[in-house]
């Protein structure tokens, strides 16, 4: 017994001494952001208890009895001085939960809370639910919204990956209780990446939405939406506009989908999401930007052309290769922004950067011209203006 009780000890141990490694800024180029050498959750992050059966009585070779198999796009929101996650976390029975995990400085050290959210059903049983938005609204609430997955029951019984997507939503005051409201009634189409705005808008609660025809394809949908709703209760979409369409040839060619909810500044509202282009080697996924007026949240101001982030060296390569997705993001008080972002579909990383970068960014950065000659054009304009000032200071 005492040397099954080591088995044990050893394995704590060595979890215990992975969560605690530290993580290192790495070298960037794009002035932006700042990437992280770490992950900063991954399947293996998951606590010793979700896997294993630490009895060795019951379990004595001390093997996994339920497998993890990823923790990625997760919600985030700053709770009780810590960076809160709300992750999408995957057993290998290939069932997404929700759970939180919680570190002190948004960067490494994140640890999940000993059992994941149990997430209330409605009468109609979810079969997966996945990336919850957190919205801190002004109601006084936070908001979760999320996917829910069920079978499509029009599909034949020889289908058996056919479903149908809704947005699923949930609120609560402290995380851990979490009451579940009805799903959102969005008509005929499929919902993903419904996002909750956090101020009320003319009285009404306003959603980011993202209509689809079918589970996959955008179809005659896509682009990201803007509905407003009487209440969360049971909330019904009457009347969609669509404020940021998916475009030929760019990088949100097939779909798009609001990350988390934008974040204020006096400038506007500045929004991060997510593009999908086809490839040859299947869908691509990486995050773009744009910014709405302060006043009107409708109206895009500023369109930075092609991708804020794509994806890099291993996080090219996971369950869903080639996709860098996003649905939280912390802003502080000092101006610093924390950005959570998984890659395909396997772990969550973090990139840190500010407010002012980030206005910078949407504000200075091109416009998509929509052709090559334009693309020449605009270069031209940077590569002209920099040999002037590079003569200008005898640098050239
Ligand atoms: O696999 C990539 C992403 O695919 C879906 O996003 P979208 O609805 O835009 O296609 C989601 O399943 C998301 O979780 C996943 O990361």
């Amino acid at each position: 017994m005492s040397q099954s009780l080591d088995k044990v000890r050893a394995l704590l141990t060595e979890h215990e001494q992975f969560l605690s490694r530290k993580n290192e800024p790495i070298a960037e180029t794009t002035g932006v952001y700042q990437r992280y050498k770490y992950p900063i959750l991954t399947a293996e992050h998951t606590p010793v208890i979700w896997r294993y059966d630490l009895n060795p009585e019951t379990n004595p070779h001390l093997m996994e009895r339920q497998g993890m198999n990823a923790a990625f796009n997760s919600g985030a929101i700053a709770f009780n001085d810590q960076y809160c996650l709300v992750v999408r976390v995957e057993g290998d029975d290939r069932k997404s939960f929700f759970a939180v995990a919680e570190s002190d400085n948004g960067i490494d050290n994140f640890r999940f809370w000993d059992h994941p959210i149990t997430l209330p059903e409605t009468d109609e049983p979810d079969t997966n639910v996945y990336d919850m938005r957190l919205t801190r609204h002004e109601d006084g609430w936070i908001y979760g919204l999320f996917c829910t997955e069920r079978r499509d029951h029009s599909a034949s019984e020889s289908d058996q990956s056919a479903a149908t997507a809704k947005c699923g939503i949930a609120r609560t005051k402290d995380l851990v209780k979490w009451e579940r409201l009805a799903d959102l009634d969005s008509g005929g189409s499929q919902q993903r990446n419904v996002v909750l705005h956090p101020e009320f808008v003319g009285g009404k609660y306003a959603l980011y939405t993202r209509p689809q025809d079918g589970f996959i394809d955008a179809g005659k949908g896509g682009g990201i939406g803007w509905a407003l709703v009487d209440n969360m209760e049971k909330a019904v979409v009457t009347n969609e506009q669509i404020i940021d369409p998916k475009v030929y040839h760019t990088i949100k060619e097939v779909k798009n989908g609001q990350g988390p909810a934008p974040i204020k500044t006096e400038a506007g509202w500045l929004h991060l999401a997510h593009g999908v282009r086809n490839t040859a080697a299947g869908l691509r996924y990486t995050l773009y930007m744009f910014m709405t007026a302060l006043e009107d949240p409708t109206r895009v101001i500023h369109r930075p052309a092609g991708h804020f982030m794509g994806p890099q060296g291993e996080e090219r390569v996971g369950d869903v290769s080639n996709v860098l997705f996003t649905n939280g993001w912390i802003a502080k008080e000092n101006g610093e922004v924390y950005i959570y972002y998984a890659s395909s579909d396997t772990r969550l990383h973090v990139a840190t950067t500010t407010i002012d970068k980030l206005l910078d960014y949407c504000q200075n950065t091109p416009e998509d011209g929509l052709r090559s000659y334009a693309s020449v054009q605009t270069r031209n304009q940077l590569i002209d203006s920099n040999l002037a000032f590079l003569k200008a200071n005898d640098l050239k």
